[in-house]
C-alpha cells in the first residue's frame, strides 16, 4: 500500500520507522511518502494560513497551497511522471478533522483494501473547505475524526489511522489470527471488548491465573473468554452491548 502524507510537520511521523510499521516499510508492504506542505508556499515566509472569512478566532489553511501540493503528489502519478500503485489512478483522500465521521475498525478495514491513501492533516482551524469540494470531484474524499476530543492538529490522528490500517495489511502481523481476535473485529466476538489475558507464572504476588485457562479444555476456555468479553463490554461499554445483533447471542449469552 502506498501512503502519502502532506503536512507542515513531516518530522511528526518519525514513529512510523519503529516497530511493526517500520518493519512493514522495510519489507515494502507499506510505502510511506512524507511531503512538506510549505514546499508549495509562494512567499519567503512560506505562509500556509490566513485569517478566516466571516471573522472568528484562529487561522485557516490556504486553498491554493494545498491544491498545488495535492496536484503534485497525486498528479505526478496520474500524469504518468511516476507509476501509480497497481490498480490505482488516484488515492483515497483522508482529511483528519474533529468534525469528520468517526474512524472505526470498520473504516480501518475499508481503507486496508485501498492500494493508495493520501492523508492531509491540518493545523490551525482547518483547511479552506473548497479544497475538499474541489477534490471531491476527482478523488474520494473522507473527512474523519478519531474521537470526541480536540487535538492540536491532524498529525497524531494520521499516526493512529496509519497504524490501525497498516497492521491489517497481509504479512504485517506474524499471526493472522490476532486480527480476527481483535476487539471490534467482525466474527464471533464482533463488537465485544476482549477480556483479560494471562501468561506465566500461574501465581504472581498471590494472584492466580483463572484455573479454566490451565485446564486444556478448549471448548470451556472459548466459553469462558466469551463470558469475560460480554462482562467487560457490559461494564465499560454498555452502549456496545445494546447495539449487538440479538441473533449473534446464544442461549448461554442471554443467561448472563
Ligand atoms: Cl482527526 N483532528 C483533530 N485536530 N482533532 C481531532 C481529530 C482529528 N479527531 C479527534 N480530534
Amino acid at each position: 500500500m502506498r501512503v502519502d502524507i502532506i503536512s507542515i510537520f513531516p518530522e511528526y511521523f518519525a514513529p512510523l520507522d519503529v516497530s511493526l510499521m517500520g518493519k512493514a516499510r522495510e519489507r515494502g508492504i507499506l510505502d510511506i511518502r512524507l511531503h512538506q506542505l510549505r514546499d508549495w508556499a509562494h512567499d519567503v515566509h512560506r505562509t500556509v494560513d490566513d485569517t478566516p472569512y466571516g471573522g472568528g478566532p484562529g487561522m485557516v489553511m490556504k486553498p491554493e497551497i494545498w491544491g498545488e501540493a495535492i496536484d503534485a503528489v497525486v498528479g505526478a502519478a496520474a500524469a504518468g511522471g511516476e507509476a501509480a500503485p497497481e490498480g490505482a489512478v488516484a488515492p483515497r483522500m483522508i482529511v483528519p478533522t474533529p468534525s469528520g465521521r468517526p474512524f472505526t475498525q470498520e473504516v480501518a478495514l475499508e481503507y486496508a483494501k485501498e492500494p493508495w491513501l493520501l492523508f492531509t492533516p491540518a493545523r490551525y482551524e482547518g483547511i479552506d473547505s473548497r479544497v475538499m469540494a474541489e477534490y471531491g470531484f476527482r478523488l474520494r474524499v473522507d473527512e474523519v475524526s478519531i474521537g470526541d476530543y480536540v487535538l492540536a492538529g491532524g498529525e497524531a490522528a494520521v499516526l493512529v489511522m496509519v497504524e490501525a490500517v497498516g497492521r491489517l495489511l497481509p504479512g504485517v502481523l506474524g499471526n493472522a489470527a490476532s486480527v480476527a481476535d481483535d476487539s471490534f473485529a467482525p466474527g464471533t466476538m464482533e463488537n465485544l471488548l476482549e477480556g483479560p489475558v494471562y501468561t506465566k507464572p500461574p501465581t504472581w504476588r498471590g494472584h492466580d491465573v483463572p484455573e479454566i485457562l490451565l485446564s486444556g479444555h478448549h471448548g470451556k476456555i472459548a466459553r469462558w473468554r466469551r463470558d469475560e468479553a460480554l462482562r467487560r463490554t457490559a461494564e465499560k461499554r454498555p452502549e456496545l452491548l445494546a447495539r449487538l445483533d440479538p441473533d449473534s447471542l446464544d442461549k448461554h449469552d442471554r443467561q448472563l
